[in-house]
């Protein structure tokens, strides 16, 4: 019998957290057999909210919850926790500068990566979804060293990958099952590269490049890309409000082929420390193809970079640096 685990979910009274909570606690994430221990975690203007997500969570009755905590304090909500899902952030609001929403997601992040590193369990795994999600988690990394090792620490760009799959079914007429290996490049923003170069989608005869299926390199080099980097903006627009469930499932995904690991032949897109691979600066959080065994994912090397896709995945690099900068420049 599996001892439970414990998850953190930051900003667990917001949208993405009413959505993600039910996903954690029904096994999506860590397995059917899987029980689990839920961290909430908000703060007190939310402190309502969050009363009432953890009364719907008990009121649900998910045989593999064995527990629940909720509290408006990091430590905690951080005791323990082999997972932590940071949801949690400061929201651009109209007529905000970039260096203010910045700022005050520096100190959201300097802060809880002190909690995690000092109540977390050892080998805690992190997954930064809130924005900007790849410097929130490059500042995590930051605070949270050495205690947490920058191989735990990811942010969140599978739903990024997720739509680059869903748009090549729409297009291909396929089950999204039957597409693979889309790769998700640099930062969670629209300087973002869907790359569909080394994608594969099963005919029924084998798996056979997209390019070649697709047949339409114009769609694959223009709208393709576009539609993956505006998709967030279009939700927005039809919806009122950003994506939650989607976001929500992404991040389960996310965590679920960390753990348990990816199948074989398969990779996915994740916000990762770069080590130089394909000239990426090392040391930035940037979103890799990567594939993951028994809970450590590795870059994958040797894929072919055309013109194309290099100057388009430096375009991303730089503003992740700049992004840096500026993050940095609100710790003075
Ligand atoms: P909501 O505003 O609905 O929820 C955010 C919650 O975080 C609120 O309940 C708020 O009180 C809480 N919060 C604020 N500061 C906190 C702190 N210091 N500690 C703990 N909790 C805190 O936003 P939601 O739609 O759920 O989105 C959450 C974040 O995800 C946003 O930053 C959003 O931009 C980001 N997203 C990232 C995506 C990705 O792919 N990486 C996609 C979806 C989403 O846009």
């Amino acid at each position: 019998k599996k001892e439970p685990i414990k998850v953190l979910v930051s900003g667990a009274a917001g949208q993405i957290g009413y959505a993600l909570v039910p996903l954690i606690a029904r096994g999506a994430m860590l397995g059917p057999d899987q029980p689990v221990i839920i961290h909430l975690l908000d703060i007190e203007p939310a402190v309502l909210s969050l009363k009432a997500v953890t009364m719907e969570l008990t009121d649900a009755a998910f045989p593999l919850v064995k527990g629940i905590v909720s509290t408006t304090k990091a430590a905690e909500a951080c005791k323990g926790v082999k997972i932590a899902i940071m949801v949690g952030g400061f929201p651009r609001k109209e007529g905000m500068e970039r260096k203010d929403v910045m700022s005050r997601n520096v100190s959201i992040y300097k802060g809880q990566a002190s909690a995690l590193k000092r109540f977390a369990a050892p080998g805690c795994k992190v997954l930064v979804v809130a924005n900007p999600a790849n410097t929130n988690a490059l500042i995590l990394k930051h605070f949270a060293s050495p205690s947490i090792p920058e191989k735990n620490i990811s942010c969140l760009t599978r739903l990024d990958h997720n739509r680059a799959l869903g748009q090549i079914s729409e297009r291909l007429k396929v089950h999204v099952g039957d597409v693979k290996n889309v790769i998700i490049w640099g930062n969670h923003s629209s300087t973002q590269y869907p790359d569909a170069n080394h994608a594969t989608v099963n005919t029924g005869k084998g798996w056979k490049p997209v390019r070649e299926v697709v047949s339409d390199d114009q769609w694959l080099n223009t709208e393709f890309i576009t539609t993956v980097q505006q998709r967030g903006a279009e939700i927005i627009k039809a919806r009122k409000l950003s994506s939650a469930l989607s976001a929500a499932s992404a991040a389960c995904d996310q965590i679920h082929d960390w753990v348990l690991g990816t199948p074989k032949g398969t990779w996915v897109s994740m916000g990762v420390c770069s080590d130089g691979s394909y000239g990426i600066p090392p040391g930035l959080i940037y979103s890799f193809p990567v594939t993951s065994k028994k809970g450590e994912w590795s870059i994958v090397q040797g894929l072919e970079i055309d013109a194309f896709s290099k100057a388009k995945m430096e375009a991303s690099a730089k503003e992740l640096i700049e992004e840096k900068e500026l993050a940095y420049s609100c710790l003075n």
